[in-house]
């Protein structure tokens, strides 16, 4: 059996729980351009502003004009904190069962013959250790368990067998199902499919020849109750950061490039236990308006990791401080563009 876990209204959820009196407002995390005060758009909202229609990827002026003022904040992410409880779940469903992939920053594959009775116990885990919710579809395939998680969304759990695993998405429509894009929704309904089942009226030659090969045999099995599952490899991770908050608001560049030395050996411990090599290094700005700011370089060639990085940091700070007039509260250094060193300590 397969577990898909997929944490609620993630960015959201953890801002409310960082502001438990605004938990019946609207919160929004947004991903702020900068351009102007509002350009941007919604990374995610919580579920009073889904009900006003507000969503992930619509620009900032828009849903402002949908929340009443009184009733809702927007907020910029603050991909560290997000990123540290994605870690931290990471962990505890890794603790409980063995094959387990990440599948993104709120989401998780795992298979497992006692799915069943470890569901529910991994989601009181992730409750009680989090203080987060989230939502479990478990089925005898992954598309099946993925589909549940999001049939009882939020909070929920869902257990599927053979049987209501086919209903659920033989009965479903077409572009309600992961892994069928819009593109091939449309395709889809043209040729009269509006529910998966009705697949099954298609010829599969001419699904191959409309989808080609690969999506189309997909889609002629999907629409016979065939669901192949794997769990995939994990990605890779492909930066490492530290980021740290300073005693005090501040522009000296001497204090920065002070806090960045204490925050650097610990990122860079990481880079000599996997053995990368890096080729970007970036400095994180975090403003007194809490916004997100990076500067970065990227190298023509990878450093090691323990090449110096001083002349660069000095001008990365340099640069930031002579483009925004803001005291910065916390600084963190992110590198990447790995490169593995296999058994090689260093390069040059
Ligand atoms: N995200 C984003 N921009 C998007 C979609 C998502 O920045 N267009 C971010 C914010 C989300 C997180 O990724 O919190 C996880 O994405 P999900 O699609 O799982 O959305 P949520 O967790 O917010 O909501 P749900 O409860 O529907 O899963
Ligand atoms: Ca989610």
């Amino acid at each position: 059996m397969y577990l898909h876990i997929d944490m609620d209204y993630f960015f959201a959820q953890i801002e409310e729980k960082r502001r438990p009196m605004l938990k019946d407002k609207i919160i929004a995390v947004c991903v702020f351009s900068g351009r102007t005060e509002d350009s941007g758009v919604i990374s995610t909202v919580n579920y009073p502003g889904r009900a006003l229609g507000i969503k992930s990827g619509m620009p900032i002026a828009t849903a402002k004009k949908k929340a009443p003022p009184a009733d809702s904040i927007f907020l910029p992410v603050d991909r560290e904190a997000y990123t540290q409880a994605s870690m931290f779940i990471d962990g505890i469903i890794r603790k409980g069962c063995d094959k387990v992939v990440q599948a993104s920053i709120d989401e998780w594959h795992v298979e497992d013959s006692d799915a069943i009775q470890k569901a529910p116990k991994i989601k009181e885990e992730i409750e009680k250790k989090s203080g987060l919710t989230c939502s479990i579809g478990v089925a005898p395939s992954l598309l099946g368990a993925k589909m549940g998680a999001s049939k009882c969304k939020p909070d929920g759990l869902l257990i599927l067998d053979k049987e209501s695993e086919e209903k659920l998405i033989s009965g479903s429509d077409v572009e309600k199902v992961p892994g069928i894009g819009k593109k091939t929704g449309e395709a889809l309904r043209a040729l009269g499919a509006l529910k998966i089942q009705d697949i099954s009226k298609i010829d599969p030659g001419n699904l191959v020849e409309t989808f080609g090969r690969k999506t189309g045999s997909w889609l002629h099995e999907l629409s016979l109750g065939e669901y192949k599952s794997e769990l995939g490899e994990e990605k890779e991770q492909e930066e490492v950061s530290r980021i740290g908050t300073l005693k005090m608001k501040t522009r000296d560049s001497y204090i920065l490039l002070e806090k960045l030395s204490d925050l650097e050996p610990e990122a860079k411990e990481w880079l000599m236990e996997k053995k990368k090599s890096y080729k970007t290094l970036t400095i994180i700005f975090i403003t007194e308006d809490l916004r997100t700011h990076t500067k970065s370089t990227t190298f023509s060639h990878p450093l090691p990791w323990n090449s110096s990085t001083e002349a660069e940091k000095k001008k990365l700070i340099e640069e930031f401080l002579s483009e925004n007039p803001m005291m910065i509260r916390r600084i963190g250094i992110r590198f990447g563009n790995f490169l593995d060193l296999g058994g090689q300590t260093t390069l040059f």
